[in-house]
């Protein structure tokens, strides 16, 4: 644990380069070949994200902005006052803003595995909410999470924006809302964005922005890869390719090599022919009944909803049952 300044706390639960070579080594070695995608999000990577955000065919974050704007004052009658509130892969930790002054909590912990934004996020909070007591923990929220030190006075709420359950094989989602009830813990609660089954255009158009940033944010991965380990992919032979598939009710993002290459990962040769593809996101899009199903599952009893007026996003409240 290391003191930053004098208003916050900052901890660091993994910070491990052997295993990302391990998985970028084993990812490629399958069939299909697959990245996890939370690699993405190095320094680089998570500056781009936030850039997505930004994009104007890129409509989540602003539909889930907005309405956590228009409904804060009821979220936050809903959810209650006074509690721990976590916030796992934290990002830029904005959007809690919408909710800290309604909801009040004694305590904000965010999480993130990105390093250097959790700091200056966490450091920010601090800043901004004198009153609140902030713990920013850097771990991968997909390893099992123990959190140090949290006061436990008050109920917990988990708050997950953002709609990144959409990452997870509807399975892994099931088991990852379960570690996400274990945080919540008795009487506890979770806060959740999801992204809704919407026009198919709508969806390849947010993940094919026209100013080509989703496409740098995919492509980062591999420069990330030539940077961290010992590799030599041609980020120019490699093209992003995102598209929506219907059966499967996913966004699917890959690379695809554009020719036959050979890449060398830290003394490990990968072939590529013309058209292989390296799967680097799923991004599930849910109906309200699948969604329920899936947080049935995992042992959540729903409370409350919000969404926009096209439908696009919905924000949950679920209680862990009993
Ligand atoms: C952060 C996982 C919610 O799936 O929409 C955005 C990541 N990838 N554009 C998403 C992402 C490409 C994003 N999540």
């Amino acid at each position: 644990m290391t003191s930053m300044g004098t208003d916050f706390r900052f901890y660091t639960a993994n910070e491990n380069t052997s295993e990302f070579y391990r998985e970028v080594i084993d990812g490629l070695s399958n069939t299909p070949r697959r990245i996890p995608p939370k690699y993405f999000y190095d320094e680089t990577g998570a500056a781009l994200f936030e850039s997505i955000c930004e994009q104007p065919e890129y409509y989540p974050t602003s539909t889930e902005y907005s309405i956590l704007r228009e409904h804060s004052k009821a979220i936050a009658g809903r959810a209650g006052t006074g509690q721990v509130l976590i916030e796992p892969g934290c990002g830029s930790c904005e959007k809690v803003t919408t909710l800290l002054d309604a909801m009040r909590p004694v305590a904000y912990v965010p999480v993130d595995i990105s390093r250097e934004q959790l700091q200056l996020a966490a450091a920010h909070i601090a800043e901004n909410y004198d009153w609140l007591d902030v713990h920013a923990v850097c771990a991968d929220i997909t390893d099992s999470l123990n959190l140090p030190e949290i006061p436990d006075d008050g109920h917990r709420l988990v708050f997950y924006p953002g709609s990144s359950i959409g990452n997870f094989e509807p399975d892994d989602a099931v088991d990852f809302l379960r570690t996400l009830a274990d945080i919540a813990g008795e009487g506890g609660r979770l806060l959740i964005g999801v992204d809704l089954q919407k026009d198919h255009d709508t969806l390849n158009a947010a993940y094919n922005d026209a100013n080509g940033v989703t496409a740098e944010f995919n492509l980062n991965l591999l420069h990330r890869i030539n940077r961290e380990l010992d590799a030599d992919f041609d980020t120019d032979a490699f093209d992003h390719h995102a598209f929506y598939n219907s059966l499967a009710g996913r966004i699917e993002m890959h690379l695809v090599s554009v020719r036959r290459q050979t890449v060398n990962i830290g003394g490990h040769l990968f072939e590529f022919s013309a058209g292989d593809s390296i799967h680097t996101e799923s991004s599930y899009k849910y109906t309200r009944a699948s969604f329920m199903t899936l947080a049935g599952k995992a042992g959540f009893d729903p409370l409350d909803s919000w969404s926009d007026t096209d439908d696009y996003f919905c924000m949950y409240l679920f209680r862990v049952a009993a």
